[in-house]
């Protein structure tokens, strides 16, 4: 990443990048692109220029989550946000500079080209319109409006899932997994994203800002439907549980080396 990150031709704008980026976080999408690639046999250096390219795409997405026009925070990764630590336009160009690098990093690499094409082609769907921007504008929408179950649902596999699902995909794609077994990947994929939005639901609520390194609070700041206000504190860690246990289960059924996805499905747990 941070090498990717030397090609910009303006110092502020590769400071905001690197900003951003270099504040940490979890690492998860690229954590679930390597580790998918690697069950199933393939050089995790392989996977590397779609895993930071996944990191890119997510880092773009808080950047442009948090401005005052989305969800107004002022706390990231344990950091000012971008525009507070800059301003509203850097932290925008920082966001669409992050995402238009991406797919030159997922295009790049010397895997073969058709599999380079797949990886450009699972992340744009997964972060665009059909996607994560669906989603995060059935988010704006949804703000001081209350939502059913299912429109809470659709509005998650999209804004969060979407993302997640790709990681795994991305990794599948890279190792050359068969249909079948993709199959079941996407399994684990969409109920580990279920999950982990259920999850950060809950701790929004049960979690301090500096606990979270994000503003806690947000979903009620923004009068926002959530799992915890539509089935309570208890009904939504039952949810979360029933996800795990889907999530672990859809690994069991890949005869491969799983170990590495089972723990990363344990940060549910
Ligand atoms: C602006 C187009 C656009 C999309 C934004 C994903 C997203 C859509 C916004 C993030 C808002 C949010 C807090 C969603 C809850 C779940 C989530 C994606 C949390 C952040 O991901 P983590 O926990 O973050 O993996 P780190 O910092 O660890 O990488």
């Amino acid at each position: 990443m941070d090498a990717e990150l030397r090609a910009s031709h303006d110092a502020r704008l590769a400071n905001a990048m690197a900003y951003s980026l270099d504040a940490g976080g979890k690492r998860l999408r690229p954590l679930l692109v390597l580790a998918t690639a690697a069950a199933f046999g393939a050089p995790v250096v392989a996977a590397y220029p779609a895993a930071a390219a996944i990191e890119f795409v997510h880092t773009y997405s808080l950047i442009h989550d948090d401005l005052p026009a989305m969800d107004n925070a002022d706390l990231r990764r344990g950091r000012a946000t971008s525009h507070v630590q800059f301003d509203e336009a850097t932290a925008i160009l920082a966001g669409d500079a992050l995402l238009t690098d991406a797919f030159r990093l997922a295009s790049s690499g010397s895997l073969p080209a058709a599999t380079r094409l797949a990886l450009v082609n699972e992340l744009a769907t997964a972060a665009g319109s059909p996607g994560m921007v669906a989603g995060q504008m059935m988010d704006m929408e949804g703000s001081h409006r209350d939502l059913d179950a299912a429109a809470l649902s659709a509005l998650h596999r999209h804004k969060t899932g979407a993302l997640l699902r790709a990681a795994v995909a991305m990794g599948a794609a890279v190792a050359g997994v068969d249909q079948a077994d993709r199959v079941q990947l996407d399994a684990f994929a969409a109920a580990f994203g279920l999950g982990f939005q259920i999850k950060d639901d809950i701790e929004d609520v049960t979690e301090t800002a500096a606990q979270l390194g994000k503003s806690n609070s947000q979903d009620a700041a923004n009068a926002k439907t959530t799992y915890v206000t539509l089935y309570g504190l208890t009904g939504a860690r039952q949810q979360l549980r029933a996800q795990y246990e889907q999530a672990r289960s859809a690994l069991t059924k890949l005869d491969a080396d799983t170990s590495v996805l089972a723990a990363i499905a344990d940060y549910l747990a």
